[in-house]
């Protein structure tokens, strides 16, 4: 293994229970968190400026099968490092063996449609999905089923060298339910979609990578370093600014390409009210480093 070479601190854990009612809709069970006391996660922060927060998916006997309690806590972390001023990106992570091999089966299996409806099963999910600043899938092992879909929600995936990615779904007799039909496809296209979905079959990182799922492959152990190298530059930008880039690419998913283009347009034209706009050309002109402030 890799020496991390930047310093880590524990995330500035809150004693009182948290209880976010975005987060938690009342037909979930609820589990309460106590930031202090997760037990499916580790939340820490890193770079030199521990200005990246990680969040270590860590249930390792079941391949860090994503059951409800364990979606729970990385909602609250997301949230907490969402809102955590010094935090610029956050990274979500698992072990060598596993980033996830999906919604928990043993969980799930004998729920009913009408249980699912009644209880909007797996509706607090999309959790990751909504963070206001940038995400990056750090993926080792498996990333099947709901650990893909996880991985996608993010937006940026690095994988390690031995990293495997599928939608295994059809093979246990159901189909991808949080976006392995929908954020795949404008990923990769129709036809691997397709071939994933219907065949259940694993790629590898390097395939991950040259059909446009995953942005960049490492040696496994400098994974984690790579993915926190990439928060960090991240985070050197001003905040503000880099949340308005996020929404305007996720744009691209949601709308027509005029439409797209149009808010891409008023968005630049947006950023010219802020303070770190000015200071962000006013750097380069003068030939030095910029000071962003955030407003
Ligand atoms: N759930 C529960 N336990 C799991 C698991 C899973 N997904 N994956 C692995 N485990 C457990 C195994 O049961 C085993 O536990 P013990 O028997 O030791 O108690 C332990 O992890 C080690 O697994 P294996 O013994 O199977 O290890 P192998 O190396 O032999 O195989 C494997 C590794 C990853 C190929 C295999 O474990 C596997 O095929 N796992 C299942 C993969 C899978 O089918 N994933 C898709 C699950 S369905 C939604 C949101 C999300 C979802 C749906 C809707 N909404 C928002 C509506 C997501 C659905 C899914 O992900």
């Amino acid at each position: 293994m890799a020496t991390i070479h930047f310093s880590r601190i524990l995330f500035n854990r809150s004693p009182h229970i948290v209880k976010s009612a975005k987060y938690f809709p009342s037909s979930i069970k609820f589990y309460s968190v106590q930031a202090s006391n997760y037990e499916f996660i580790k939340v820490e922060k890193s770079g030199e400026k521990k200005n990246v927060g990680i969040i270590t998916l860590n249930r390792p006997k079941a391949l860090n099968a994503l059951c409800n309690k364990l979606m729970n806590e990385i909602n609250d972390a997301v949230s907490k490092f969402d809102n955590d001023e010094n935090v610029g990106a956050i990274i979500l992570t698992g072990n060598e063996r596993a980033f996830a091999a999906g919604a928990d089966i043993k969980e799930m299996m004998n729920n009913t449609f009408a249980s699912n409806i009644r209880e909007n099963f797996l509706e607090h999910w999309n959790g990751i999905a909504k963070a206001k600043k940038p995400t990056i899938a750090a993926v080792n092992g498996y990333a099947l089923g709901g650990g893909c879909e996880i991985a996608m929600m993010c937006d940026i995936i690095y994988a390690g060298d031995k990293a495997k990615f599928g939608q295994p779904e059809i093979a246990i007799g159901t189909i991808p339910g949080a976006g392995g039909t929908q954020r795949l496809t404008r990923a990769i296209g129709k036809s691997k979609a397709m071939e994933l979905v219907l065949t259940g079959n694993q790629i590898t990182a390097d395939e991950a990578e040259k059909i446009g799922l995953i942005s960049k492959v490492v040696p496994a152990d400098q994974l984690l370093n790579e993915a926190i190298k990439l928060g960090e530059k991240i985070s050197s930008h001003s905040q503000l600014i880099v949340s308005i880039a996020k929404e305007s690419v996720n744009k691209a998913y949601e709308t027509t390409l005029q439409e797209g283009l149009s808010y891409e347009r008023r968005m630049f034209q947006a950023t010219f009210s802020t303070k770190d706009q000015k200071e962000g050309m006013s750097a380069f002109v003068e030939k030095r480093a910029p000071k962003f402030t955030k407003e």
